[in-house]
């Protein structure tokens, strides 16, 4: 079975590595959001297709979920020495992600090649694409005036009220070739317990996608539980911008061309509520920090959606 994974923040890349241990690596491709990517002292950072690549990698921090486990900080000591920006913390590893990244970018190599290399290199058998080769930045609108995302995310700790988002160039882009032929062949998509608004949402509104997704067989998992999001600010933004920060809000925002929900058993009780939306419910333990839930969960989302006959 071709399955295709949305993705982005550390829920996704957790989820990606379920399925990456579960299933043969050529069956799987994790499209990844690229709105959060932004230039750091002239480099171009994508922090959810790193968190992915060094998920899969079995490199990431396990505590933060982001950067290198084990990384050094000297780089980051001498730039605040010269009076660089220190808020967004780059490891001396991390950044030669980026310092590769930028140079390749900058000979004119498209994000989804440069991406396929970085990831072959790290030893990653799984495809991870970039949801679009044309940039795209997410700008959260707060009450605070216009804040780039990681400004909003990290610089201000998601404290600002949020009133909606812009996303700055989705005029122009594409869905990547890679992805789309990704989602074109893709038995199952799953979208991964991420930021429906910041992770999720970019991907959704390139254009094409939706109607996509309402031609494929689309499960996606709770990034809530219990009204409260495990990691991120999903349930402050959707009680911000006037939602019930609930599991159900979530299946309603994708129910156009969702076929199955998953839920964690804290949420039990929306399960009939799920089903009356016709999109059938599984409800299990969704919480996926260490790497054996992660493969447990998406067994089980496997098994559930062969079911299905
Ligand atoms: N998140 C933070 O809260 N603080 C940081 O200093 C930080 C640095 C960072 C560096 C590289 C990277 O790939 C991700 C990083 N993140 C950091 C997470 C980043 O803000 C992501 O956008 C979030 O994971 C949400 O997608």
């Amino acid at each position: 079975m071709q399955v295709s994974v949305l993705a982005g923040g550390v829920g996704g890349a957790r989820m990606a590595d379920g399925f990456a241990r579960v299933m043969p690596p050529e069956d799987l491709a994790v499209i990844v959001n690229t709105g959060d990517d932004f230039e750091w002292h002239g480099l171009l950072v994508c922090p959810d297709l790193d968190t992915v690549m060094y998920t899969l990698a079995g490199i990431a921090n396990p505590q933060t979920g982001w950067g290198i486990v084990g990384d050094t900080w000297r780089a980051l000591e001498m730039l605040g020495r010269y009076g660089g920006e220190t808020w967004f913390w780059i490891g001396d590893g991390d950044l030669a992600t980026h310092v590769y990244r930028t140079f390749l970018w900058r000979q004119g190599m498209r994000l989804s090649e440069i991406t396929d290399r970085l990831r072959r290199a790290l030893g990653v058998p799984v495809a991870i694409w970039p949801m679009s080769d044309d940039p795209v930045r997410t700008i959260v609108d707060t009450e605070e005036g216009r804040l780039p995302f990681q400004e909003y995310f990290v610089r201000r700790g998601c404290a600002p009220r949020v009133r909606g988002f812009i996303w700055e160039g989705m005029e122009r882009a594409q869905l990547s070739p890679e992805a789309r032929a990704a989602l074109e062949a893709a038995d199952l998509v799953v979208i991964a317990p991420s930021n429906p608004y910041v992770s999720i949402g970019p991907i959704l509104a390139l254009p094409g996608v939706l109607e996509l997704l309402e031609r494929r067989r689309v499960v996606a998992v709770s990034p809530i539980l219990g009204g409260y999001a495990l990691k991120g600010p999903a349930a402050k933004m959707m009680a911000e911008l006037g939602e019930v920060p609930s599991a159900l809000s979530v299946a309603r925002r994708y129910r156009d061309f969702l076929d199955g929900f998953v839920l964690d058993r804290v949420d039990a009780a929306l399960a009939p509520a799920v089903e009356a939306m016709g999109i059938r419910p599984l409800v299990t333990d969704t919480v996926i920090l260490d790497p054996p839930a992660r493969a447990r969960l998406a067994e089980e989302i496997l098994q559930w959606v062969a079911s299905w006959v």
